[in-house]
């Protein structure tokens, strides 16, 4: 069985004792003790001086944990920068947000050559490499450059955009010539596949062979394209489903949980939990529930809203700008809204440990998920998993969230428009019984049959399968 080398921006070590990590670590930490191999990336440390020349290995068993600290300005550059202030925004439609500089541009091809520099040498010749998020676009091609001729897989964690969106960043088509330079490219969804296959057909003038090549979901389609043959499919994500389930019917007896009941004190909860980021949706989110109020006054004091939204990538301006908008935003709904017995939102810029969000997430009537573009969503799902089966709550779901192409029996919106978000919270809280239970044992089949193993295989399965000229 050859090796994997997984790469993404960050490696955390997990301490598999304890319930902290995420889905993805989990899944890619069992793939990698399966086959043995070397997790890649960023150690998360930030250096005064250059970024460093030999990486630091950890080893655990058949895996080794290979990571770099980065230099301040590979860091600005690379991360706060292009990857961050340029392709996030572009990659979820955020036009006005794209910020278009040669600098930070060359910092992030920079830090891919840096990646590329480090990584070449731990590689065997027989060894699986797959790459993670829009960070690394460029490594493929660098450790091609370097003469690395291994199975070379990339993985798009975020939506891939239509062709005419992509155009805004200056360097479109070495992005897309970069893409090519793998053997695999995984998307989450046919709509991202289609924007790619777009992408190659009318502007790179390359071929693409739609005759359901085995792999993803769907079956694959051949590319042809800057001198190269390569596969792109799409593998939506998921999670860990029956863990979750697990999870939950005992985190519903917690402590936590049951602090959460007796300070609802009969009211009914709606729940959101996202990264503190402009894609979510959040400011619409908060005045659809101000609508729902609003439109239906029998809900005020009758219904809480609980949004837990963890602060990210807090060096970057628009980052700062939205966490002061959303306080200003609560401020006021709750200020207009509130009794003195109750107040309407519950906005927290704080996170918590899985299994206590588990025992939330059961308790919560309804799951508001409402992002303006995201590339799948898990915590649509992991509130799906974590519901209990006798007495279900219910998930209202973006239209744009990549997850909404599987999970169509959820109550599906356009979170742009806030009264039929607000309908659809209505129509929610006042769901019969059955309804409700039918809804979401269809939705337990997909996540069952799609869960983070059934992801990660069927990926893996496909890159073994490369080179496909
Ligand atoms: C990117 C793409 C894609 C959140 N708050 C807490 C917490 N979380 C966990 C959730 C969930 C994860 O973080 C967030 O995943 P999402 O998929 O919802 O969103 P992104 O962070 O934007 O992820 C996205 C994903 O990559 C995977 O490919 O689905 O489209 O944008 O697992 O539960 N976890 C804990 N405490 C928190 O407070 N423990």
């Amino acid at each position: 069985m050859s090796r994997l080398v997984v790469v993404s921006n960050r490696v955390a070590p997990i301490d598999e004792g304890k319930q902290t990590a995420g889905g993805l670590a989990v899944a890619v930490l069992a793939a990698l003790k399966k086959s043995g191999g070397i997790w890649f990336g960023w150690s998360g440390t930030v250096v005064e001086d250059e970024s460093q020349s030999e990486p630091t290995r950890t080893d655990a068993g058949r895996l080794t944990y290979a990571t770099l600290d980065l230099g301040r300005r590979d860091f600005e550059e690379y991360y706060n920068g292009f990857a961050n202030q340029t392709l996030w925004p572009l990659f979820h439609y955020r036009l006005g947000l794209v910020s278009v500089d040669r600098r930070t541009r060359e910092g992030y091809q920079r830090v891919n050559g840096i990646f590329a520099d480090r990584l070449a040498p731990l590689l065997h010749p027989d060894d699986m490499v797959w790459v993670h998020d829009y960070h690394l676009i460029p490594l493929g091609e660098e450790l091609r450059t370097r003469g690395c001729g291994q199975r070379l897989g990339f993985f798009l964690h975020t939506p891939f955009p239509a062709p005419e969106v992509l155009k805004v960043l200056p360097n479109h088509a070495d992005l897309v010539r970069q893409l090519c330079a793998y053997d695999l490219l995984g998307f989450h969804t046919e709509v991202d596949l289609r924007c790619f296959a777009n992408y190659i057909r009318y502007e790179a003038r390359g071929e693409v062979d739609e005759r359901g090549h085995d792999g993803g979901q769907g079956g694959g389609i051949r590319i042809r394209a800057f001198g190269r043959t390569l596969l792109a499919c799409a593998f939506p994500i998921s999670i860990d489903t029956a863990n979750l389930e697990s999870l939950a019917q005992t985190a519903a007896r917690s402590r936590h949980a049951e602090r959460l009941r007796e300070s609802l004190a009969g009211r009914r909860l709606i729940i959101g939990v996202d990264r503190l980021d402009y894609s979510k949706g959040l400011p619409k989110r908060f005045e659809a529930f101000q609508q729902l109020m609003e439109t239906y006054p029998e809900h005020c004091n009758r219904v809480s809203f609980l949004q837990i939204a963890p602060p990210s990538r807090e060096d970057v301006p628009e980052y700062i700008a939205i966490r002061r908008e959303l306080s200003e935003l609560s401020g006021r709904i709750n200020g207009h809204f509130a009794e003195f017995d109750w107040v309407p939102i519950r906005y927290l810029n704080k996170s918590f440990g899985r299994r206590i969000l588990a025992g939330f997430y059961r308790q919560a009537h309804i799951g508001l998920v409402t992002p303006l573009r995201d590339g799948m969503n898990l915590v649509a799902k992991e509130y799906v998993a974590c519901q209990d089966p006798g007495n279900p709550g219910v998930l209202v779901l973006s239209e744009f969230a990549g997850a909404a192409l599987e999970l169509a029996q959820a109550l599906i919106v356009n979170p742009y428009d806030t009264e039929g978000v607000a309908d659809a919270l209505q129509r929610g809280l006042t769901m019969p019984l059955e309804e409700r239970k039918e809804r979401h044992a269809a939705l337990m089949g997909t996540l069952r049959r799609n869960d983070i193993t059934a992801w990660r295989e069927s990926y893996v399965n496909a890159l073994t399968r490369a080179p496909y000229s």
